[in-house]
């Protein structure tokens, strides 16, 4: 059997945590009468903490100084992760354990390719960790989606080249980042969204292992 190099983004696809990043951005923009809306929130998918929040007060047209900016992000990733103290399995996404636990069985390597700096205490709390071969997060990357950096060192790690490399991304610049870096990219969410996506799935319920076994034989 060929092995090839299963690269998983978190937030949106392995769990919702955008729910929480929409809370706690929230709360900022309230405090500084700026209009956030869910249809904003979208904007701020597979997006770092620094430039989410440059979006937030390019939104409210509110410049500040950076030390205005550093202490909203620090008080937004303490909200943030306040939300996340009874984060447990229960939070995983349908789908994606069967998946996970069919690649194990079969000897593929799993990566995580995330922009989240909070990566690992996410996977520690949905016992998911011991899953993961390598996991490459906003801590160890320079440039953000849709630069393919962190999905090309998550594949590196694995020993596996670029091109026999899959992406489960629920962003548009993850895509693009996965379809840059020469990888297939499979959409999980709205095809009208992510139709730069090689495959595209709902979500995780609708990809069945067969789906998985052809990738792989691929
Ligand atoms: P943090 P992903 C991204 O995770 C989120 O989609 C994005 O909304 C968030 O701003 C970013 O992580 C940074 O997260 O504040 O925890 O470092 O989708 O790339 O897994
Ligand atoms: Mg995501």
């Amino acid at each position: 059997m060929n092995t090839k190099a299963f690269i998983f983004d978190l937030d949106g696809v392995i769990v919702d945590t955008a729910k929480y990043h929409y809370l706690a951005w929230q709360k900022i923009a309230n405090e500084l009468n700026i209009e956030f809306t869910h249809e904003h929130n979208e904007l701020l998918k597979g997006v770092s903490r620094v430039r989410s929040l440059d979006i937030i007060l390019e939104l409210g047209k509110v410049t500040a100084s950076q030390e205005d900016k550093d202490r909203w992000l620090v008080q937004k990733n303490e909200e943030y992760l306040s939300y996340l103290v009874d984060m447990n399995e229960s939070e995983i996404l349908p789908g994606v354990f069967p998946i996970l636990k069919f690649l194990k069985e079969n000897n593929q390597p799993i990566a995580l390719g995330s922009a989240s700096k909070n990566a690992r205490p996410i996977l520690e709390k949905t016992g998911l960790l011991p899953y993961f071969d390598a996991i490459v997060d906003g801590n160890d990357v320079t440039n953000a989606k849709p630069d393919p950096e962190v999905f090309l060192i998550a594949a590196k790690l694995l020993n596996i080249t670029p091109e026999n490399s899959i992406v489960f991304e629920d962003s548009v610049a993850g895509v693009q980042a996965a379809n840059i870096g020469n990888m297939t990219s499979i959409g999980i969410g709205e095809a009208n969204t992510l139709h730069e996506a090689k495959y595209i799935f709902n979500d995780f319920t609708t990809i069945d292992t067969h789906f998985i076994e052809e990738l792989i034989k691929e």
